[in-house]
Order: C-alpha cells, then structure tokens, then sequence
C-alpha cells in the first residue's frame, strides 16, 4: 500500500467515525494523520519498521501507529470494517458524492436507514430529503444533480487507480496456499494475469478482467475451493455472479471484477479473447473462419474435426493465424491484423527508448521536492537529461514565478547541474499561455531557457476560433519549445477545450514546436487520436510526466503506453534523443 492509499483508508475512517457520532478530537486525529502521510516524501511503509520514525512524522501519535501496524500487517482496520458492517460497505459510495458529507449522510441514515447512492436518489427524488432539520428543496435539486454527475463519471476509472486495484487483488490471489485450503491436487495458481482494456493500455478502464490459471484450475472440487478463495478477499463489497469457474463481484470502490479460473490448454486462448478489444476479436475470428478454423475463448480449432490446433499461448494463436504478434496496445482493428499479416506492425517507443523527462515541478514553485531530490530520482531512472519546468506568475496559487524569480531560478538550476553528476539538468519553464496568446515571461528571461513549455491554466472557455488564435500565437512565439498539455482535459472530471486542432499541428510542424503527451493519469494529453493526427502532420512529441514529487516519475509509464496505442516509434518521439540533440530540437532544429 502506497501513501495515497493509506491516506484514502484514513480519511474514510474520519468520515464514518463521523457519520457514527464519535468525538471530535478522534475524528480529527485520523483526518491529520492522514494528510501527513499524504504529503509525506518517503513511503510510510518503508517507515513502518522503525516506529519511532513514524511517531516523528507530525500528525500521528502512538495510537495512530498502532492502527497502521494493524493495516500493513492485515491489509485491512478493524475499527473501519467494523463501521462498515454497522453502516454497509455502500456508505463510501455516498461519501464520494460532491457536497454530501458526513453531517448530511448521518442525517439521512438517522432518519432513514439508508446508505446507499439508489436509496438517497429515491428519497431526494420523493421529496423526503427537504423535510430533513437544515435542508431545504435547493439542497435536494443540488443533491440530484450531485447524483447524476457521479454516475456520469463512475464507472469508469483511471488507469493509475485500475492498476493499482489490479496488482492487489493479484498479490491476494498469489497467496492463495493449495494445500491449506484442502486441495486434491497440489498447487495453487500458477499463472494470474490482468486481461481487458488495462492490459491494452487504455486511457480509463471500465472493470476489471482477471484470468488465472494453475492445477487449482481443473477439477470441480479445486475450483470450488479456488472460487470461495477470491470471494473472501477483503476489498470486495458484493458478489455480482458466481459460477463454476468465473466470479464477478463489485470492489469497495465501485470496481467491478471478473475472475476467471482457466485449464492450462486453454490460457492463450482466454488470454487473447478477454484482452480483447472486441472489434479485433471479431475480426480476428473472421479471419480464423476464412482459413478453415473457429476461434472462441477456449482454443483456435479446426472447423472440420474441432480439434484444437492451438490455445495454451497467444503467441501460438497468431502464428497459426499467419500473424505476427501484436501487442496488446494495438488490438483495436485499426489496422494492425494487415500490418501483422504484412510484417509492418511498427517498433513501437519502450520505456527503455526514453533519455529523459522535461517536465517537473519543486518546492519554489508547486512541487514537493528540491532540484537536487528531483534530479536523484531522476538519475535512478537512468535519464540522461531532465528540465526543471516551475510554473510562472499567473499562475498565482502555484506561487508561479515572476522575471526575476525566474532568472534567480535559472541560476540555481545551473549550478546544481555542474555539481550533479549522472544526468543534466536543463533550467526550464512551464510558462502560462495567457488569454491572448501572449506568454506570461519576458522574451529575454524565456531566451535564457532551455526548455520552454507553454502551457494553458487559464481562460478555458474561450470561443473555439479565439483558443485557436491565442494558442497559434503561443506557438509562433521564438521561445516556445512544446505545449504543455495541449487539451487541457482532466478524465472524468473536465473536457478539452476546442480548438482547431488541424490548424494548431501544422502551425507546430512549421515552426518546429513539439506536443506534449503529459503523462500524468487525469491528464493523458494527447490523447491517442490525435497523437496518431500529430503524427501524420510531421509534429514530433515529448513524453513528460508533469511531476510534482519524486515518486511521479514512475508515471511515465502511462504516456508510453499512450504512445504505442497511437502506434509512435521512437523516431517520433525527441525525448529519445542523445542530450546535445534534445537541446537543439528544444531550439527548433530537428529532422
Ligand atoms: P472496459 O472494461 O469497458 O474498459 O473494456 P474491456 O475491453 O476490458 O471490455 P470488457 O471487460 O467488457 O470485456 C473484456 C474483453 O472480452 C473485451 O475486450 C473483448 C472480450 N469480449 C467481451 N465481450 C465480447 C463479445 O461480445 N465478443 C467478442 N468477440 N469479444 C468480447
Ligand atoms: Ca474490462
Ligand atoms: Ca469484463
Ligand atoms: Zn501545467
């Protein structure tokens, strides 16, 4: 468990002790508690061993200690799941509603019993929640409406968050012991793995699909034991449906899960049918059909005589089919069966092909850590270059930086890169693309940068054809680099803003400005279309996580998967390049 989830266990712990009537002073110790721990630069869990440095951390005192011994030890509170027994799991669901919070939940509950978001929407909906003593009828219509947009969002979730769910229940389900749980055959499970949009990459993932493989797989017995196994993982809130060898169920967090129990001989065959994307699936099974064969989830088969002929491995699937493999990213039929056919799937960009990340934040302006911490990271990932690219002054909340602070930022970046060995450091800006297109620094202050990023933060709703002038201008200004998150848009929570997004990549193929793809998981800007449109114009990319702590670096990853979806290989990609060549393409000059 990382930071961010303790913190999360924490603050619903706060909220149900609230919803419960305890103490003021309890509920606010688990509330302080878990903001230190979120804004904590270490991993509280590799803090743990060491109690009395936890004890140091403000916030946190020797019975909160004892609380997180108990959750890295059990993975679970006692003291929430009890609360959550009294009140049903469905209580977090409510909590997530904007502008329902714990006071109005208790109302609710006190008067009616119920706790869940269907029962509130009906009461609301009845006119039962305006009687309640300090509401009203605008409390009601605002809570409707609080309502529909939750469920507008949820049910989808972000790839971060669906990962993250993802290897938890894989570590539950690695632990399950064979031969403590009574099985006739020996072994437990021997492959888990994730299938589904996750494993394609995609930028938010609907539910999870998890396919698993072993001994435990193959008799009825085993599989029945296999199954009660995964029902009693504890994040689990209800079962959706059980069978023989597959178990859906809805996580805590809305989540839905569906595991599947698999023989051996059909894996590949599994793995490849619920990896998906459905569109290749039917196509892919078209193709099968035409050449004499019939492929579902449990094997690619002869049409004639029904025998099998591959389904242990993707890999001997798509051999059979004449293909080559293809990666998970590309299995949208959008062309990659021809080009598998073909032999000209493309290489796409790895991880590995990445020198460097040119876009974080540190303590001057909104970040978390220092230059000299960032550049660390930095060189744990084996970057040969980095920027540090602090915002600037409209950016008034991020306490973004002015002419002056920003040459004194510059200076600072330039000594430590001549005292840091292992990676150079570029002095960059994220400078503000103000509502007229004019950036938000002097010419001459922005000439000193070596990376500059022009980004939007501001004046979202400008008229289309006004976006388009005012980003237009950015770009033809001398010293713009790249823009910074180029849509603007926030998944599940804010749309891109229109522009015309034909005219703004040709101006950037002029000019020799780069595109972003930020990384960051609500952020994922480009998206994939219009990677794949920036890169039919000519426009190069750079990969960038937006960092504002240490621990965001690993978020890279993300925008590589972005990138191979949008079928880019290196060559579109600056980033890839040595240090003296990424400097020069910051400059415009690039082939
Ligand atoms: P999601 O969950 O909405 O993010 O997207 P997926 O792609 O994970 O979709 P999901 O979970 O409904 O199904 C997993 C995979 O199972 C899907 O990618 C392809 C396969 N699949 C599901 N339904 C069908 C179907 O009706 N026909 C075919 N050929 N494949 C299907
Ligand atoms: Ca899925
Ligand atoms: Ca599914
Ligand atoms: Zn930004």
């Amino acid at each position: 468990m990382d930071n961010k989830s303790i913190a999360t266990v924490l603050y619903e712990t706060a909220d149900l002790l609230e919803i419960d009537g305890a103490d003021s002073f309890r509920i606010r110790s688990y509330r302080n508690a878990a903001q230190a721990i979120e804004n904590l630069t270490d991993q509280i869990r590799d803090l743990i061993p060491e109690p009395k440095k936890v004890l140091a951390i403000p916030g946190i005192g020797k019975g909160m200690l004892l609380n997180l011994q108990e959750l890295f030890r059990d993975g679970h509170l006692t003291m929430q799941a009890e609360l959550l027994k009294k009140y049903h799991p469905s209580m977090l669901q409510l909590l997530k509603i904007q502008g329902l919070g714990p006071k109005t939940i208790a109302l609710i509950w006190s008067a009616y019993q119920v706790s869940d978001v269907d029962g509130v929407e009906k009461l609301a909906r009845e006119g039962k929640i305006r009687t309640l003593p300090r509401m009203g009828e605008k409390h009601e219509q605002k809570l409707l409406k609080a309502i529909e947009d939750f469920r507008r969002i949820s049910g989808r979730f972000l790839i971060d968050n669906a990962e993250e769910e993802a290897k938890r229940l894989v570590d539950y389900l690695a632990r399950f012991d064979a031969a403590s749980s009574g099985l006739a055959s020996f072994g437990g499970f021997e492959k888990i793995t994730t299938a589904g949009s996750l494993r394609r990459g995609r930028e938010t993932v609907g539910d999870l699909d998890i396919l698993v493989t072993g001994s435990a797989c193959c008799s009825v017995e085993d599989r029945a034991k296999a199954v009660h196994y995964v029902a009693q993982y504890p994040p689990l809130m209800n079962i959706l449906a059980q069978g023989d060898n597959k178990i859906s169920f809805r996580l805590r967090n809305d989540m839905q899960v569906d595991v599947r129990l698999l023989p051996p001989e059909s894996f590949g065959a599994a793995l490849q049918y619920f990896t998906g994307s459905k569109a290749h699936n039917v196509a892919l099974r078209q193709r099968a059909l035409k050449m004499g064969y019939t492929l579902n989830e449990y094997s690619l088969a002869d049409l004639k005589t029904e025998q099998p002929v591959a389904g242990r491995t993707e890999e001997e699937i798509y051999a059979k089919l004449n293909l080559d493999y293809m990666p998970p990213e590309l299995r949208e039929n959008l062309g990659e069966i021809d080009a598998a056919e073909k032999h000209t799937l493309p290489a796409l960009i790895t991880l590995d092909d990445l020198q460097g990340d040119v876009h974080m934040h540190t303590v001057e302006t909104d970040g978390r850590n220092t230059i000299e911490e960032m550049a660390a990271e930095a060189i744990a990932h084996g970057y040969k270059y980095m920027a540090i690219t602090d915002h600037s002054k409209n950016l008034a909340f991020a306490n973004g930086l002015d002419d002056t602070r920003a040459l004194a930022h510059i200076q600072r970046i330039r000594e430590a890169n001549s005292r840091i060995e292992g990676t150079t450091i570029f002095a960059g800006i994220e400078v503000d693309i103000l509502a007229d297109g004019d950036l938000d620094l002097s010419d001459e202050v922005l000439a000193q940068m070596d990376v500059v990023i022009a980004s939007v933060h501001s004046a979202f709703n400008q008229e289309p054809a006004k976006m388009t002038d005012r980003l237009l201008k950015a770009i033809a200004n001398p010293n713009t680099s790249i823009i910074g998150h180029p849509t603007g848009r926030l998944l599940l929570r804010r749309d891109a803003y229109q522009y015309d997004m034909d005219a703004i990549l040709a101006a950037a193929a002029k000019h020799k400005v780069a595109m972003e793809l930020n990384s960051y998981p609500d952020r994922l800007d480009l998206n994939e279309v219009h990677l794949r449109q920036a890169k039919q114009r000519g426009v190069k990319i750079v990969i960038n996580t937006d960092s504002h702590h240490t621990s965001h670096l690993d978020k890279i990853r993300y925008g590589i998967l972005q990138a191979r979806r949008a079928w880019l290989t290196r060559n579109d990609v600056l980033n890839t390049l040595p240090v003296a060549a990424f400097a020069r393409a910051m400059k415009h000059e690039w082939n």
